[in-house]
Formats: C-alpha cells, sequence, structure tokens
C-alpha cells in the first residue's frame, strides 16, 4: 500500500519526470540525471516487479519503451546514473527478461564511457552524454575524483560486459582496482577523494559513509556476484575492514559502537545515517571471513544496527537524522541543525533486513515496523511521501520532495523485511547499491554454457 501510495501520486503530479515534490503535487528535477527523465519509473521497476505490481510494471515498461532516451545533450553524474538507471534497467531485464531493459542499460553504459578518458582511467564523476567532456566536482580536493563514486560501477559495469559480449566495461573497472591497488594506503586505509590526472590521493579524508561508503560495499559484492572466485576483491574487503575496525570503529561510554570519521589522523565522531548500510554490509560478509571472525563480523553488524536504531529512537518523530555525534555529552543525537534531517532514506531499514535475513532476531522486524509506523505518520502526505526538515521537532516541516531511491530501496528492503528468505535469495542475488537486485554469476552456469559451445 505504501509503494501504491508513492507510485500512483508520482503517476497523478510527475510522471515522466525524475521525482515528485508531494506537497506541491508537481514534478522535482535534480541535476543529478541532467536532463535525462524518469528516475523514479527506472529506479521503481524492480521493486513493482517483485511486489507483483503487474499493471504498474506494464504502464513503466511502456514508459521506458516509448520515451526513455539517452540522446541528450545532460551533464550527469556518472555514479548517480549508473547505481539507479543501469542498475535498474539490469535488474529489470533480470527479473523480467523484457529485451527493452537489457539493450537501454548497454546503450546508457556505452554513453557513460567517455567518463573513463582520464590519464589513469580512474573516471570522472560529472560527464556529457552528448559532448563526452567530463570533470569533476569543483569542490572535490584540488580536482580529485570521490572514491564512492567511481568505486560504485563495478557490479553493473560487470554486468554490462556480461550481457553484451563486450570486454571493455569489464576492463574499466578492473584498471580502477589496479590503480587503486599501486597505491599506498594511509593505515591501510583509503582516503576519499584520488585525482584522476595524477594517479595521487587528496585530502586524507576516510569515511564509511558519505564520498566513502558504497566503495566498501561493492568490494564485498564483487566477490559474492562473482559466485566468490574474484580473490581480489575479497582481499581488499577484508584488509579494508580490518583497517576501518583498528582505526575507526570506537565505543561511546555507555557502550554504543559507532564508526568515526578519520580526517588526517583525527578522529571526528560522527557517523551519518548513510553509514548506517555498514551493519549489513559486515553481517553479509561474515560467512567470508576468517573462520575465527566470522561470529565477531556477525556481531558487529548487530552493533551498528542497535546503535542506527537508537538514533532513530533518540528523535520525536521516531526517524533517523542525518547524522549523529558522540561528542560533548551526546551519544547517537545530532547536535547540529543542518544534520538533523531525514530525506526517507534507506540504509538503517537495510541493515534492519540483512540482520533479519542473517539471524532472524525479531527485534530487526519489530525495528523495521517501528520506522514504518513512523513513516507513515511524519512522512505521509496527500501527495504521496516526503522527507522531513527536523526529527526532533514534534511538527512535521516537510522538504516537498520524494526521492526515487524511497521507491527503490526504503520500500523494497522493508517488503523483503517481511517476506519469506526465498524472495531474492542471498546465494542467487546481490543488491547494489540503490537495492537493484543483480544475479550471481555462477561457476556452474558458465561451465554449462560452455559445454554448449
Ligand atoms: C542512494 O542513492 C544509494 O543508497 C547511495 O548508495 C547512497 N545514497 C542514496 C540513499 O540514501
Amino acid at each position: 500500500q505504501m509503494m501504491k501510495h508513492a507510485w500512483d501520486n508520482y503517476k497523478r503530479y510527475a510522471w515522466g519526470l525524475n521525482e515528485l515534490k508531494p506537497i506541491s503535487k508537481q514534478g522535482h528535477s535534480s541535476n543529478l540525471f541532467g536532463n535525462i527523465q524518469g528516475a523514479t519509473i527506472v529506479d521503481a521497476l524492480d521493486t513493482l516487479y517483485v511486489m507483483e505490481m503487474k499493471e504498474e510494471f506494464k504502464e513503466a515498461t511502456e514508459w521506458v519503451e516509448k520515451n526513455l532516451d539517452f540522446n541528450v545533450n545532460a551533464e550527469i553524474s556518472v555514479f548517480e546514473v549508473n547505481i539507479r538507471f543501469v542498475g535498474g534497467l539490469l535488474s529489470a531485464y533480470y527479473l523480467s527478461g523484457e529485451e527493452v531493459f537489457r539493450k537501454k542499460a548497454v546503450e546508457l553504459g556505452e554513453k557513460l564511457l567517455p567518463a573513463f578518458n582520464t590519464p589513469t582511467g580512474i573516471p570522472w564523476a560529472l560527464l556529457n552524454i552528448k559532448s563526452g567532456i567530463g570533470r569533476n566536482w569543483p569542490w572535490a580536493s584540488g580536482g580529485s575524483s570521490i572514491l564512492a563514486e567511481f568505486g560504485t560501477l563495478h557490479l553493473e559495469f560487470i554486468h554490462l560486459s556480461h550481457l553484451s559480449g563486450n570486454p571493455v566495461f569489464a576492463e574499466k573497472v578492473m584498471n580502477i582496482r589496479k590503480v587503486l591497488n599501486r597505491l599506498d594506503k594511509p593505515e591501510g586505509l583509503y582516503p576519499n577523494y584520488l585525482n584522476p590526472s595524477s594517479g595521487q590521493w587528496g585530502q586524507h579524508h576516510v569515511s564509511i559513509g558519505g564520498l566513502g561508503d558504497s566503495f566498501y560495499e561493492y568490494l564485498l559484492k564483487a566477490w559474492l556476484m562473482s559466485d566468490k572466485t574474484d580473490e581480489e576483491g575479497k582481499k581488499m574487503y577484508y584488509d579494508a575492514v580490518q583497517a576501518i575496525e583498528t582505526h575507526l570503529i570506537r565505543k561511546s561510554s555507555s557502550g554504543l559502537t559507532y564508526i568515526a570519521e578519520w580526517k588526517g589522523g583525527l578522529l571526528e565522531h560522527k557517523m551519518g545515517h548513510l553509514t548506517c548500510f555498514a551493519g549489513g554490509m559486515f553481517a553479509l560478509g561474515a560467512d567470508g571471513a576468517p573462520p575465527d571472525k566470522t561470529g565477531h563480523h556477525i556481531e558487529l553488524g548487530a552493533e551498528i544496527a542497535r546503535t542506527c536504531h537508537e538514533s532513530y529512537d533518540r528523535t520525536s518523530m521516531k526517524l533517523g537524522p542525518e547524522a549523529f555525534r558522540f561528542d560533548g555529552g551526546v551519544e547517537a543525537i545530532a547536535t547540529r541543525q543542518n544534520e538533523k534531517y531525514y530525506i526517507l532514506r534507506p540504509e538503517v531499514i537495510e541493515t534492519y533486513m540483512y540482520m533479519w535475513r542473517l539471524t532472524h532476531d525479531p527485534k530487526y522486524r519489530q525495528w523495521g515496523w517501528e520506522a514504518v509506523e513512523a513513516l507513515e505518520k511524519h512522512c505521509r502526505v496527500d501527495g504521496g511521501y516526503s522527507g522531513i526538515r527536523d526529527v526532533y521537532n514534534n511538527h512535521e516541516s516537510h522538504d516537498d520532495v520524494q526521492q526515487s531511491f524511497f521507491l527503490s530501496e526504503t520500500l523494497k528492503y522493508l517488503y523483503l523485511l517481511f517476506s519469506e528468505d526465498d524472495l531474492l535469495p542471498f546465494e542467487h542475488w546481490v543488491f547494489n547499491t540503490e537495492a537493484h537486485p543483480l544475479p550471481v554469476l555462477h561457476k556452474d552456469d558458465e561451465n554449462k554454457e560452455e559445454n554448449k559451445k
């Protein structure tokens, strides 16, 4: 019903545009997608499919067939377009088998290739998909590319090569690994900024939240998606987690585990909502950890889940802030006004879903249900769902945006949290960072294909 409310209102007021403004009941366009249109439709396709909303999936498919157009003069974010559009199209293809999604995913993948035309092959953050000219965010340390952006292309690009028969996509992302492996890492940590021309790190900021987050996620998932054959991805992931534990993970005085940020050797005792995805990641990676560490990685996941739940529970609205701190006498509470907002993000619910699947401890469903009740009470409006400006206030001030990731991630993870484990089972699917399921490329299937030839 939540999905239906979000979708129906998008359809009524913003059909074909990127996102919905649920209060003003009109379209919302973010410059992340340039003038590519239809972000909510592409992001929502697989959620509609999984929830068996057949009519809606059909109309979304028709829109993609007739209207999704990449021949536009647009400067886009390579990362955002990859995780939402390429990821969304790939999942829709694998779930439904409809050829149009495969074709569009490969067409868009080809449009993204000029982003890699840099001296090192580390891609630009921004690309004009008509001219092929790229550049970086002007605010990013001395012209650097961002770890979480260029490090979050791997899963989709491996599948693009798999589906197109063209190795170029896989080559581009394997080269990113090569560049990273050549570099010295301060204390074994990966700084968020890397200059694509010099191949040197920019500022030594390290974060498992914004600017770093999904790079780590994709190392683990690259290994899982390869049916555990990608040993390089595996090693990079477990080495990184080791360094994160030593240098960033801390316990508050009342015993809450949190992941701090690292700025040139100094810790900032702040954790972002984005960082909360890491609970699920640690738990998902527990199985591949050295045998004596398996239980520890699950425990770490559980502790992060508990801390993030506290960050929700300590607000008036029972929805978590954008960032919360562990200093100046507070624990898991936002202290700055500009960190008190909630924009329908999924990461805490994502972690509940992984923890539920991997432990079956009923508290994760209870916590998920608390989030559902809070979303219904504070974010649901006549025209859809809206973010909130201050979750510590008793009265809602709505930000008037229904983010496309609310449909692709937040609602999908909630649905999976309350479904049986055999719906998109982890043995066969990995979720990209926008919650788009991509199939594990099983060794046996490849052998079968080879034998057929
Ligand atoms: C999504 O686009 C993805 O989950 C990304 O990895 C981080 N930000 C948003 C959701 O918060």
